[in-house]
């Protein structure tokens, strides 16, 4: 067998046994169903690409391998389950790298690139695996998170749609309020926990880690303008779900590198709620679900039941709704039609 074969063999079966670390760990570990697809879906998206390499298995040659005998003494040795894990995804990146540098040499086309993308998809994946086993916490996948300010309730009754949208099934609601003293903003971030924590709900804060943290809150949502969120995940460390809005890869590679838990993705459709310049749009929904399968996200701005299935065709998981919810006249019914466009956990 050719030497590039055997060194594409090992590499493959290197990265598939990685994979199967990972994935173990996301599903029995975390109970992450959506990190544990994500790699799934990467192993068997590089089986179809080896597939395309059909010499490779024929020749293989294990005891004629002089390298099965060469061992570190640290590679037995692993001091929990998440350094397991670490690991897998440090030997994925690399039995990867390998596959890519070594297949460019192959006249398999498309081979090398293939391989590139799928280590893009690992890097992403290897830390958000990493990260959730770090804080104990897997990065929660919302179905459909309320953004709750008072000025877009009927007669500013934010309370009665909090509790309409809560029993009808959002399983997220973020206060969002950019007008209220950090005293009023506690003693109401203070009433939904109270409100969210007994019926599973999370309740995220916007802007304000500090509030977030003295109520009790599962995390705050940061705006590209706010405080850095590598800055919260120092301050904070892991006691604080951290969402960044994002509006584009590189801004959401950024978050991701940052520690972010999850990424608002938008604005989807144009939206009085809140003005930005340029519209994302459901291409970029699909875009981040490609490049970070298993990382949780919520896409916002101007989506309603009506307009919701280009997102759900792109691969959205979450979304994060406003106005459509607060200002009608029958909150829960909204978020019911939301809930029943969106695919099931
Ligand atoms: N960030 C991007 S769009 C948006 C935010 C906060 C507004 C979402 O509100 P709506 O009313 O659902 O468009
Ligand atoms: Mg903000």
């Amino acid at each position: 067998m050719p030497t590039v074969l055997r060194i594409l063999d090992a590499n493959a079966n290197r990265a598939r046994e990685a994979l199967r670390v990972m994935e173990e760990a996301a599903r029995f570990l975390l109970d992450d169903a959506s990190l544990s697809g994500g790699l799934k879906r990467l192993r068997h998206d590089l089986a179809g690409l080896l597939a395309g390499i059909p010499a490779l298995q024929a020749g293989r040659d294990t005891p004629g391998d002089v390298g099965t005998q060469l061992k570190t003494r640290r590679e037995f040795q692993r001091q929990s389950v998440a350094e397991v894990a670490l690991a897998a995804g440090k030997r994925l990146s690399e039995a990867l790298r390998a596959l890519e540098e070594y297949g460019k040499t192959i006249p398999a086309r498309g081979f090398a690139a293939g391989i590139e993308s799928l280590r893009y998809r690992g890097y992403a994946l290897e830390q958000h695996l990493n990260q959730a086993l770090a804080t104990g916490r897997p990065g929660r996948q919302w179905r459909l998170c309320v953004l709750l300010s008072a000025d877009l309730c009927p007669r500013g009754d934010w309370l009665r749609v909090a509790r309409a949208v809560v029993a009808a099934g959002a399983d997220c609601l973020q206060l969002r309020e950019k007008a209220l003293d950090g005293g009023e903003l506690l003693v109401r971030a203070r009433r939904l926990v109270k409100l969210c924590h007994p019926r599973g709900v999370s309740l995220i804060v916007n802007d304000r880690p500090d509030v977030a943290l003295a109520a009790g809150a599962d995390g705050v949502h940061l705006g590209q303008t706010d405080l850095p969120c590598r800055e919260v995940r120092r301050l904070f460390g892991a006691q604080l779900l951290v969402g960044v809005s994002t509006s584009n890869l590189k801004m959401a590679g950024q978050a991701l590198r940052d520690g972010a838990d999850y990424c608002g993705l938008g604005p989807m459709f144009p939206t009085t709620t809140k003005h930005k310049p340029v519209l994302a749009g459901p291409r970029y929904a699909r875009a981040f679900v490609r490049r970070y399968p298993g990382v949780a996200h919520l896409a916002i701005g101007g989506i309603t039941p009506g307009n919701i299935a280009p997102l759900t065709r792109a691969g959205v998981r979450g979304v994060a709704v406003s106005s459509a919810v607060c200002a009608a006249a029958d909150p829960g019914r909204v978020v019911v039609d939301l809930l029943g466009a969106l695919p099931k956990r």
